[in-house]
């Protein structure tokens, strides 16, 4: 899958979404990139400066195929660190096929998925993190996955990292200048100094591994999974929170079976609201598989939202429901519902609604905000957000923990500094100090053509 075989050549590929659309834009990177444009095109630009745009038609066998303005960047201030052309369009299929078809005419090929952004890490315009940065800016629904993918792209990961990295290099090279003279018996690396620092090491990478369910939820919508009884007005509660009537609401306890999952953006940020089957015990094969169904839900949400039916359900019976929830180590939320049927009200310590009405569903919602602000609160700074990247973080901590015991063991220099540069390697591999064919293509095969 790997194209560095070809980095020299000149690709091109349509940079907007398939379809119609007011205009497009064809991309095309390489070293001929402005002379195989200029080819196509009513203007020269074959002399044209850096950052200048161009007015003109793009021309096939003495035809008009379309009027363009074409970009132009100059190697190595571009995208890709070489000569970038880029021909906005009208956005109709034909004619972006049509240019298409003209770039391949005159030397250019169809670039790979996420080929351009590949060129750019080649090229050293950005490491890894950058560029898988951008297919989380693009994709991002929220204000706040778009500020984590941002941030990732502006280098904010990478200047983590590359500080951890610096110390750890320090700390192999003392203890691999030990081994040089390992006849003299001397110590350069003080033992205590060292395991304080691996120490503190091991605490950055701990802290960044444990944002990564954080982060994880902010990329793909926080899980909010509401639960409770059958009847308590749980799907009812789902349909207001997202304004659509997506789940079957009935009288008849037992009616949701499945999970039905909805998103709604509030404050920014992107909620997976997750309505379950009631829970109660049952002979129905299939009302027992959706209660199963439930349960497992609750592991995978970041909040938790426990509705019951204020009008027939008694204290006791929603603190004995409670209790097998009470080792989830996430924030609840306990609703007593159906308010409207109930004279003088008797939980007060719960938020009390009627999930029908407009301005108790604010109050939902603005109760679920401020349990997401208290997971925000434990995650400051860098957060993870790629499973690629949790992955290399916990390899290179169990790196480090046998460091942390052959120190501990007082073992030999050679021991620890081999597996300081094993925690070296595998915190390189997510930047990209340190690559592999297998690992950027997996990589970019994820990315769309023409990123
Ligand atoms: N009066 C009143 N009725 C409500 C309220 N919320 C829900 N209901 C009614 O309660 C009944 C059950 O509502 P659902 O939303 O289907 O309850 P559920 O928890 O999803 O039930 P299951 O899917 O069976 O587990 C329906 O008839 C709703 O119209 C409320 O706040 N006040
Ligand atoms: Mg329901």
């Amino acid at each position: 899958m790997l194209h560095s075989d070809s980095i020299n050549d000149n690709i091109c590929a349509i940079s907007t979404p398939p379809g119609f659309g007011g205009i497009a834009v064809v991309r095309v990177s390489g070293p001929d990139a402005i002379q195989i444009v200029n080819t196509i095109f009513s203007k020269e630009i074959s002399k044209a400066k850096g950052y200048s745009l161009h007015y003109g038609k793009i021309i096939k066998n003495n035809h008009d195929i379309d009027q363009v303005v074409v970009s132009i960047f100059k190697s190595p201030k571009s995208f890709t660190g070489e000569d970038v052309v880029e021909i906005s369009c009208h956005g109709s299929t034909y004619i972006q096929q049509e240019i298409l078809l003209l770039l391949i005419e005159n030397g250019a090929r169809i670039a790979k998925p996420g080929e351009f952004s590949q060129k750019a890490f080649i090229n050293g315009k950005m490491d890894l993190t950058q560029t898988e940065a951008i297919a989380d800016l693009i994709h991002a629904k929220s204000k706040s996955a778009h500020d984590i993918a941002l941030n990732q792209m502006k280098g904010g990961f990478a200047n983590e990292l590359s500080i951890l990295r610096t110390k750890l290099i320090e700390l192999a090279s003392l203890v691999e200048l030990e081994l040089d003279f390992s006849e003299e018996d001397v110590e350069f690396a003080d033992r205590d100094q060292l395991q304080s620092l691996i120490e503190t090491i091991i605490q950055n990478l701990e802290k960044l591994k444990q944002s990564f369910n954080y982060g994880n939820a902010i990329k793909n919508g926080v899980p909010v999974v509401i639960l409770g009884r059958p009847n308590a007005g749980k799907s009812t509660l789902l349909n207001n929170l997202i304004d659509d009537d997506r789940a079957l609401v009935s009288d008849i306890p037992g009616t949701t079976r499945d999970t039905i999952e909805e998103s709604s953006i509030i404050n920014g940020i992107e909620f997976k609201f997750i309505d379950t089957a009631g829970i109660r015990e049952t002979k129905d094969k299939v009302e027992k598989m959706g209660v199963e169904r439930t349960l497992s839900m609750v592991e995978r949400a970041s909040i938790l939202v426990y509705v019951y039916d204020a009008s027939t359900t008694a204290l006791e019976e929603v603190e004995q429901d409670l209790l097998a929830f009470q080792k989830v180590a996430i924030p609840k939320l306990i609703i007593a519902n159906k308010i409207d049927l109930v004279n003088n009200v008797k939980f007060k310590q719960h938020l009390n609604i009627s999930a029908t009405n407009k301005e108790d569903i604010e109050k939902v919602k603005s109760k679920v905000l401020d349990l997401f602000s208290s997971l925000a609160e434990n995650h400051e700074g860098v957060i993870l957000t790629n499973a690629r990247h949790l992955e290399a973080i916990q390899l290179s901590i169990a790196d480090l923990s046998k460091v942390r015991d052959g120190l501990n063991n007082k073992s030999s220099g050679e021991f620890i500094a081999m597996d300081i540069r094993q925690s070296l390697h595998h915190i390189g591999t997510i930047t990209g100090e340190i690559s592999s064919d297998e690992l950027l293509g997996n990589i970019f095969a994820n990315f769309c053509i023409g990123k």
